[in-house]
């Protein structure tokens, strides 16, 4: 979405400028933004097998490179969101996480905490960070979603794609793939279920992993709503709280 993804280090700063400008307008408080690798982080952390932990010498380049490519992207991130105003400030994942066979071990929040408590607006991203068993391994900016959200309290989740949401087939491929609204978390157990017995492969486009990363939150009653934000004034509709079409993922047991 910030990026093209089919051009290795290129960024869509168009983007990048329109997502700036929605999140100034909507003006909410206490907001943390996280973003992810995109065409930076992605092509390195692939070429040099970042993911796999460390297993020999030549992966060290490529551990750094992967980093030195999401400050990249990042400071035209936060560069565009100082330039509408916003009094962004980068906290680096790898800075203050490690990780546990690529599981958020230990990190140190208490920056973090004292960004928000002072206003400032902390930007994240996903990462390649330290992993105490595997030697290094990549964070993803949804699992940093999940775990900020449920450390911090947070009110809501919002999490911004280039398609609309879930859907049952993979919109990408599938012309009449059909939007999912809402998914409560049994529902969502349910096609995880079905995808790890059929042995079938993600129909949904990628969509359901970053579902299955949103769960803890969700289960702590914490909502989660994925939109569209390459489409204008959805994320500045979502801040604000007004309606856009997408998927809610809630709980669901309340409503029984
Ligand atoms: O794009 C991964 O973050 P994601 C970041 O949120 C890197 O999966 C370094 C590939």
């Amino acid at each position: 979405m910030i990026t093209n993804k089919e051009k290795p280090l290129t960024p869509n700063l168009p983007a990048i400028k329109r997502l700036a400008n929605e999140i100034s307008k909507a003006n909410v408080s206490r907001l943390v933004l996280v973003h992810g690798g995109g065409s930076f982080g992605h092509p390195i952390a692939e070429q040099y097998t970042i993911m796999d932990g460390y297993k020999n010498r030549s992966q060290i380049m490529g551990f750094s490179k992967t980093r030195q490519a999401m400050i990249a992207l990042n400071k035209l991130v936060v560069d565009s969101l100082i330039q509408h105003n916003i009094p962004a400030v980068t906290v680096q994942p790898s800075s203050c996480i490690i990780t546990k066979q690529g599981r958020i071990q230990l990190m140190e929040e208490k920056p973090l905490r004292k960004l928000l408590e002072m206003e400032f607006v902390p930007v994240l991203h996903g990462d390649a960070v330290l992993d105490s068993d595997k030697g290094f391994a990549i964070l993803s900016g949804d699992q940093l979603v999940s775990s900020l959200a449920i450390k911090l309290n947070a009110e809501r989740i919002i999490i911004g794609i280039d398609v609309d949401g879930l859907y049952a087939s993979d919109p990408k491929t599938d012309s009449t793939a059909q939007l999912i609204q809402h998914v409560t978390l049994q529902e969502l157990r349910k096609l995880h279920h079905k995808i790890e017995e059929n042995k079938v492969t993600d129909v949904t486009g990628g969509m359901f992993g970053k579902m299955m990363e949103l769960m803890p939150a969700v289960e702590k009653g914490i909502q989660a709503m994925i939109i569209n934000a390459a489409k204008s004034d959805n994320v500045y509709k979502a801040l604000k709280s007004e309606k856009v079409s997408g998927t809610v993922i809630k709980r669901g047991e309340e409503v029984a």
